[in-house]
């Protein structure tokens, strides 16, 4: 599998005007036939298209430079220059696009063949048969073509899950991922087991459902840089609901609260979004133990708590009806405030 790279620097220029021409006619029988140079042609876009089959970045830490070709210059007898081509470079669907110098974001690129021009062609100069007047009918100006736009853009990958998995290092993310979806992400009984995010799809109805996220754990000081810190919470920018997984053999509340913490100085947004719990590992514990770590985990007020086992598949199709009415009401609301 490719290697996932969720962000890239990359410098991109279009492409030159031409310069419009100096030129006369000059034919046997118009020995005077005036001022015939032609404009430049336009200089090319660099251009971003969304495509689906693209997963990650990694392409531009081996291409960080695009450069759209220059328009032709205007020649004479009034032929323009053609116009450079566009350079079209495919990014993964999600790719936010920003200027490096401003912050400032230039485009999202979010649906299958969306498109932006992320550095604009210059105009082609004018050829100096514009430049004719009845006082100066052999001009000898012509305008040189513009530059095409450059700069650094900062690309940054944002997968466009429905739902994120958010918990603790070894909570049993990857574990829950792959019980739900065709995902196979890998498990093991050590923290930091998931170095990148893991998406899969959960099928509900026929061919209806959601898509999940798998972060990389969190852990107390991420956003400090801690672990693998919190770069990767920028994939839950876009989820409609998060999970939080949370291991029931564990200390419940200090794990929620420090998820909590982390997602807050991340972007306190976070914690607005519909979430839910799922205790994990109900397998390890007396029924004692599980009501009473429910009881725990409600007072955190993270919405309602589920008691799985992801490893053993228990409790799941609960789970996985509570997130569908999450995301599914979320889906009524935002329509009806779009008005579709
Ligand atoms: N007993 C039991 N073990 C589980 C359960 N779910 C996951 N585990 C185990 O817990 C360990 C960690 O599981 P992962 O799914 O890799 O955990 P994770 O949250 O993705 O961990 P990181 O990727 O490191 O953040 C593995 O050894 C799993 O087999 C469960 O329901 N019961
Ligand atoms: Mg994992």
């Amino acid at each position: 599998m490719a290697r996932f790279v969720d962000e890239a620097r990359v410098f991109v220029r279009a492409g030159k005007g031409g310069d419009g021409a100096i030129a006369f006619l000059r034919e046997k029988f118009r020995p005077f036939g005036g001022p015939a140079g032609g404009d430049g042609g336009k200089g090319g876009d660099v251009v971003f298209e969304a495509d689906e089959g693209s997963l990650t970045l990694l392409d531009f830490k081996y291409r960080p430079v695009l450069i759209a070709k220059n328009g032709e210059n205007g020649r004479g007898k009034g032929q323009h220059g053609r116009s450079g081509d566009d350079l079209v470079v495919k990014v993964p669907v999600g790719t936010v696009v920003l200027d490096e110098a401003t912050g400032e974001v230039i485009a999202e690129l979010l649906a299958d063949g969306q498109r932006a021009v992320v550095a604009k062609g210059g105009r082609g100069g004018l050829g100096n048969k514009h430049f004719a007047t009845p006082t100066c009918r052999a001009p000898r100006i012509a305008t040189p073509g513009r530059p095409g736009e450059e700069r650094y853009l900062r690309l940054e990958l944002k997968l466009i899950a429905d739902v994120g998995l958010v918990g603790l290092p070894n909570a049993g993310k990857s574990t829950l991922l792959a019980a739900l979806t065709g995902a196979k992400p890998k498990i093991a009984p050590y923290p930091f087991t998931t170095l990148v995010p893991n998406l899969g799809r959960v099928i509900t109805d026929l061919g209806q459902g959601y898509t999940v996220a798998d972060i990389p754990g969190l852990i107390k000081g991420a956003h400090l840089g801690q672990g693998l810190g919190i770069r990767f919470l920028r994939h839950l920018a876009r989820t409609r609901a998060l999970v939080f997984v949370v291991d029931i053999a564990s200390d419940v509340e200090t794990a929620l609260s420090t998820l909590k913490q982390e997602l807050e100085a991340f972007d306190h947004s976070l914690l607005e979004r519909p979430s839910i719990v799922a205790l994990n590992k109900v397998d390890l514990v007396t029924s004692d133990v599980v009501a009473d770590k429910i009881a725990q985990a409600k007072l955190m007020g993270l919405g309602d708590v589920y008691p799985i086992s992801a490893r053993y598949q228990k409790g799941l199709a609960a789970l996985v009806e509570a997130v569908k009415a999450k995301v599914a009401g979320l889906l009524a609301s935002s329509n009806v405030a779009t008005g579709v």
